[in-house]
């Protein structure tokens, strides 16, 4: 079936809608970063980088690291940015844009956020890497596909219980990250994390400023659920939308986390510029050993 022209939205040049890109601008391997201006902070390390592009917060750069070919795109801030960049990012490898067809062959991609997070237990310091290997979905965004294969009923249910959880508010889903991927980058450098992913950054994070939030001690029982040894470590806004996507479109993602405040004891990094570029280097050489 055709996939008409108002729904794979494509620029004069064939290039997908928002991020600009072409089926040859993308490397197999893709890191994810939130902020437009960390991309060239990682492909400041590589040999060369053949592609760049940006369009509003979306910005690509392609190049080689160590005889590997890898991208790295800007996802911006939020779940609602990661809907666009998978959709679009897949489109390139598994629809032939010019035929407007799903293809045949099915190619997967490896996706690797690089991102900041604040923690919530204590005893994960600021300064930490912390990898995902589960995400807890609190904004919803993904409720618009068929998630019913892809999460977890009976993590889901013990924290909306624990939570008191608004039936007003979407259901909490919980993703894994790829078995592999989270396999791979399982070492002593790196906490195991189960990250919840927010909506937004004020009341969705539990923050308060002007605004009442709809339950003020929300914060208090993320931090204290327990289910079967799991806890919630941390809170950010992109990983449950990157790791269902990922599930959902048939790629491989894993979310890796540089700790830059700690919620549990009000504390924030006095440079958060050095933990990120020591996690990017950490995270290259890994991908550069893959
Ligand atoms: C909020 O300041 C942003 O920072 C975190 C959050 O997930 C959100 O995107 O990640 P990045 O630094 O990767 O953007």
């Amino acid at each position: 079936m055709k996939i008409a022209e108002s729904e794979l939205m494509l620029n004069a040049d064939g290039s997908v809608y928002h991020l600009n890109l072409r089926p040859e601008n993308i490397a197999s391997t893709i890191i994810f970063v939130g902020d437009q201006d960390r991309v060239g902070k990682i492909t400041r390390h590589f040999d060369t980088v053949e592609f760049t592009t940006q369009k509003r917060e979306f910005r690509t750069e392609t190049g080689i690291y160590r005889g590997k070919r890898l991208s790295v795109i800007s996802t911006g801030i939020g779940p609602d940015n990661i809907d666009i960049v998978l959709n679009e990012l897949d489109a390139l490898v598994n629809i032939d844009l010019e035929e407007r067809k799903v293809k045949k062959e099915h190619t997967s991609l490896n996706i690797i956020r690089v991102g900041t997070s604040g923690a919530l237990q204590k005893d994960i310091p600021v300064g930490a890497f912390l990898a995902s290997s589960f995400a807890l979905d609190l904004n919803g965004m993904l409720h618009a596909y068929r998630t019913e294969n892809i999460t977890d009923p009976e993590i889901e249910d013990a924290f909306i219980k624990h939570t008191g959880w608004s039936d007003r508010k979407a259901r909490p889903l919980v993703i894994p990250a790829d078995e592999k991927l989270r396999e791979y980058f399982n070492d002593e450098e790196i906490y195991p994390g189960f990250t919840a992913t927010a909506g937004g950054f004020y009341g969705p994070q539990g923050r308060v400023l002007r605004l009442p939030l709809q339950d003020a001690e929300l914060n208090r029982k993320i931090d204290s659920f327990i289910h079967k040894e799991l806890k919630i470590t941390n809170l950010e806004m992109e990983t449950s939308a990157i790791y269902g996507l990922s599930r959902l479109l048939g790629h491989r993602s894993i979310s890796l986390n540089a700790i830059i405040a700690n919620r549990a004891n009000g504390t924030f990094a006095s440079q958060p510029k050095k933990i990120v570029e020591s996690l990017i280097s950490y995270t290259l050489e890994k991908i550069h050993k893959m």
